[in-house]
């Protein structure tokens, strides 16, 4: 009898854990000392660093002269990635993109999930490809759950720019 009554409490836990882990979408890219880092910082102006934090500060705002999204200089490859610290199983990644100009330099940005950090990660699995997002908006990128501590977003090509207003990562 005590064998059952005990078997009903871990069943209980068990869904109950369950169920809070289902409501409880957190982004992981603002989590447990995630770190960011990018290829390069262009140097917009005295006042306003577009650095890799830029892109996980919490603030969408997708007007570059605010002051909350990230860019590179223009080069070969650019990338930008966050240490999720622990490996996940993402599942999906929203993208915030600039909005008062040049929206259209994302289109073909690769994100990649994977714990190798050959080629500073962009090596890892391709887990989608962005088409296109219009000017300043937020698009979710979902995909089959890909096992990763990194996650990387790189424009291949020579003379490419990635800004990034605000990045968020989700797994299962
Ligand atoms: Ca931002």
């Amino acid at each position: 009898m005590k064998f059952r009554m005990d078997m009903r409490v871990v069943l209980f836990l068990t869904l109950f854990t369950g169920m809070c882990v289902a409501r409880q979408k957190v982004n992981l890219a603002r989590e447990n000392g995630a770190r960011v880092f990018q290829s390069s910082t262009f140097n917009y102006n005295s006042k306003l660093v577009p650095d890799a934090q830029k892109a996980v500060d919490g603030d969408f705002n997708s007007i570059m002269d605010v002051g909350s999204c990230s860019h590179t200089n223009g080069e070969t490859n650019p990338w930008w990635r966050v240490d999720l610290v622990k490996s996940y199983r993402v599942t999906s990644v929203k993208i915030t993109n600039r909005g008062d100009c040049c929206g259209e330099r994302i289109s073909g940005a690769q994100i990649r999930i994977g714990n190798c950090l050959d080629n500073n990660g962009n090596n890892n699995e391709l887990a989608a490809t962005v088409e296109s997002i219009r000017y300043g908006e937020t698009k979710t990128f979902e995909f089959k759950p890909t096992n990763g501590k990194y996650v990387n977003i790189i424009i291949p090509g020579d003379g490419k720019i990635l800004t990034l207003c605000e990045v968020e990562v989700f797994a299962d």
